[in-house]
């Protein structure tokens, strides 16, 4: 819209300055014929009424003169006569002639003995004056002056300026008319259709066409035509080739094979995800509204799936801006560039969100999981605020599965735990998988939850319970067994309740690897000139959480530090810390403690030139991320406790180069998937200390080696194997 009133503005402007430019020259012309008229009618009345006076004036004969002057003034309806003795006083004639007071004119005329005029103009009117010498034997004894009014001139180019402006106001409505019609139902109609029918093509829709309506664009339109032939063309034998790997198990897994496994899988049964946090959320920022993708794991794994496959992804629609981007339903489409499947918003109440969301999945089920020696906090109120919400998680699916029968239903993590029975209760159809993102403790860790049966018997709902690794299987199924009444097959790792059957297996998730289908990127250094780095770089990056173990990376650094002067001055650790749960007290006083952590070190060895650490606590863009995974000589995880831990994948997935160390927990589940890396206990500074020094001083050839064990390790096992298997897993339990 904005450009059809630009370009219809254009247009209007330049007919005005046409337009304007004619009526000028227009009004100039009548003027100047409209002058011409005036000065020789005056011409021809001054000279016949100077052959009627002169010889009276020459006599003396004043009386005469005023006479035939009056006579003269009445017959030809002139403004006024004056006669001027040579001195240029009057002598007879109007007493009120338009004449201009100084008598320049009249002098002028006897001075030069020749005629000449001018136009006067006086509150009355426009007057035309023209005076001419009187002689007497050829000399010059006066002067005579015509007045005529000259007041119709104004008026006729008055008239003359209003008939142009009337024709061009009728000009302009009827011409912006048509170029307002011309450029919205012609050129943008026809573009829009383009542009919507490309979008379709893009998207995967074969049937779309492309012909616009309007013949003009025919030529364009052909060559879209082409163009989108070849996609089609090559979306078909990608597609092919997809399905062909299907079958020859050694091939890299990717968003198009996942698709073909999908729909020979599933034909068209529809996927729903349920997880707390959404991956998109809107802000407003100075008033405008953003989109922004919360730094965290699940995320991360769960978008390429959705992406891959469509489907639904119902979560908290925790954003300031997220009720006014949705629908009146909740619903939207994303990526908003792309979208490619539905995210429908769940809204919780703030006091509710607060007992659920900070207060029993992060304050209560958080700490229980993982072991940081952070005391849980058990409180009656939070759980009830729990219930409540995956209540309505629960009633918000049952809703949109209203009409799909044997719907395929993913369950994230622990802020959902009692969702799976409430949906099997009213939809034993549907078929229920959870993927628990954290570890499960042991069973006398998890036992002290005073609620700890109904989460159970809340995740025995599900027909399948996923974990990382086979040791948060064996904890959960030693847990079910001292608590909940129920038969446990060890053998085939499923656990009957009532008459209902939960498998439980691993499945250690992973992120997309781009492998070498992205175009090869040269790392931009320009980050480590900004931030003042140089030399060695050891990259840490996380949510700023404490069982991310940020302190204890920073002991250990430490400890480098002063068992090895040679590190000093020539390595920086850079801490990408981006906050997270900030409403939450313990989380609030964890990056304070960082801060000061980092503050603390930098004073005891940093110069003018150098800082030890640099901690950039804000969340960094994925391709950002990428570009520091590039350039990092070593990246350090020492989770204190992590299920997976996703930033070492993404570490060893960005390296192309195949080099840089990888030093890791323990106790971070990527430490059993990545073979080629330096393990530790991050609680031993010494250890960490030593495999910092062991990595910095690593030969190159030593680096590619373990680099290649673990790129292989993240190709072979990605996020679209992680989602196959957890699918093909769900839809063989018939
Ligand atoms: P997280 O605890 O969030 O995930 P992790 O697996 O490392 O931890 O994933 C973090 C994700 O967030 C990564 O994709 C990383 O790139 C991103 N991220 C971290 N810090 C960031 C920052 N400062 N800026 C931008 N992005 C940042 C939970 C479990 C993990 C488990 C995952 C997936 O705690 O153990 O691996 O879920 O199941």
């Amino acid at each position: 819209m904005k450009q059809v009133l630009q370009i219809a503005g254009s247009a209007v402007l330049v007919v005005i300055l046409i337009a304007g430019y004619f009526a000028m020259s227009q009004a100039n012309q009548a003027k100047l014929e409209l002058t011409s008229r005036m000065q020789s009618r005056s011409q021809v009345l001054a000279d016949s009424l100077a052959e009627s006076i002169e010889p009276s004036y020459n006599t003396r004969a004043t009386s005469t003169v005023q006479r035939i002057i009056d006579r003269f003034v009445s017959s030809e309806r002139l403004a006024g006569i004056s006669v001027f003795n040579s001195s240029g006083v009057l002598v007879a004639g109007s007493l009120d002639m338009p004449i201009t007071k100084d008598g320049k004119l009249v002098a002028t005329a006897m001075d030069s003995d020749e005629a000449g005029g001018e136009f006067i103009r006086r509150n009355d009117g426009t007057y035309y004056v023209h005076v001419i010498p009187l002689h007497e034997d050829e000399r010059v004894v006066g002067a005579l002056a015509v007045a005529q009014n000259a007041t119709y001139i104004d008026e006729n180019i008055r008239l003359i300026w209003k008939d142009n402006i009337i024709r061009l106001l009728f000009l302009l409505l009827i011409f912006s008319a048509a170029i307002f019609v011309l450029v919205r139902w012609v050129f943008s109609q026809a573009i829009s259709k383009m542009v919507e029918s490309l979008k379709a093509v893009r998207k995967g829709d074969s049937e779309v066409d492309t012909a616009p309506s309007s013949s003009f664009f025919e030529p364009l339109a052909g060559e879209i035509s082409k163009v989108t032939t070849s996609l089609r063309q090559a979306r078909r034998v990608a597609s092919e080739e997809a399905r062909m790997r299907l079958e020859k198990l050694d091939s890299p897994w990717t968003a198009e094979r996942l698709k073909e496994f999908i729909k020979a899988h599933l034909k068209d049964r529809p996927i729903f995800i349920l997880s707390n946090g959404e991956p998109y959320v809107n802000t407003k920022v100075r008033g405008e509204v953003k989109w922004t993708t919360p730094a965290g794991g699940v995320i991360t794994a769960m978008e390429p799936v959705m992406e891959a496959c469509g489907g639904m992804w119902i979560a908290h629609g925790s954003g300031a801006a997220d009720r006014e981007t949705a629908g009146a339903d909740g619903k939207l489409s994303v990526p908003p560039e792309e979208p490619k499947y539905t995210l429908k918003r769940v809204w919780v109440s703030p006091k509710d969100a607060k007992g659920y969301y900070n207060g029993f999945s992060n304050e209560a089920l958080w700490p229980l999981c993982h072991m940081a020696h952070v005391r849980p906090q058990f409180r009656k109120e939070d759980w009830l605020a729990y219930r409540k919400v995956n209540g309505l998680f629960a009633k918000t699916l049952l809703e949109e599965i209203r009409h799909v029968e044997h719907p395929i239903v993913l369950v994230q993590d622990y802020h959902l735990a009692l969702v799976p029975a409430l949906i099997k209760k009213s939809r034993p159809d549907a078929q229920v998988a959870m993927f628990w993102h954290i570890p499960w403790p042991s069973a006398t860790q998890f036992n002290i939850c005073p609620w700890r049966k109904e989460i159970l018997e809340g995740m025995l709902g599900a027909d399948l319970m996923g974990f990382h690794t086979q040791q948060n299987c064996n904890n959960f199924m030693d847990t079910v067994a001292s608590e909940v009444e129920s038969r446990i097959d060890y053998e085939h790792f499923s656990i009957f309740r009532e008459a209902h059957r939960t498998f439980v297996k691993p499945f250690p998730i992973s992120i997309a690897y781009p492998g070498n289908a992205e175009p090869s990127e040269t790392p931009d250094r320009n980050i480590l000139v900004k931030l003042k780095i140089r030399g060695n770089l050891i990259l840490g990056v996380d949510r700023l959480d404490y069982i991310k173990g940020i302190p204890e990376r920073f002991k250990g650094f430490e400890f480098l530090l002063d068992g090895h002067a040679e590190y000093r001055g020539t390595t920086t650790l850079l801490q990408i810390g981006s906050p997270t749960r900030e409403s939450v007290g313990m989380f609030r006083e964890y990056a304070q403690r960082v801060v000061a952590e980092s503050e603390r070190i930098n004073e005891k060895f940093g110069t003018k030139d150098w800082k030890p650490i640099i901690l950039e606590r804000r969340s960094y863009s994925h391709a950002e991320l990428r570009n520091l995974y590039q350039l990092a000589d070593v990246c350090l995880v020492t989770s204190l406790h992590d299920g997976m831990n996703l930033v070492a994948k993404e570490f060893a997935a960005a390296r192309r180069d195949e080099s840089g160390v990888l030093v890791i927990s323990q106790f971070a589940g990527a430490s059993r998937d990545l073979k080629g890396a330096l393990v530790v206990n991050p609680y031993s500074a010494e250890e960490t200390s030593a495999a910092l020094h062991t990595a910095l001083s690593m030969p190159k050839t030593e680096q590619h080696r373990r680099m290649k064990t673990m790129r292989a390790s993240v190709r072979e096992y990605n996020i679209y194997r992680w989602s196959a298997e957890l699918i093909k897993a769900l839809s063989q339990l018939e």
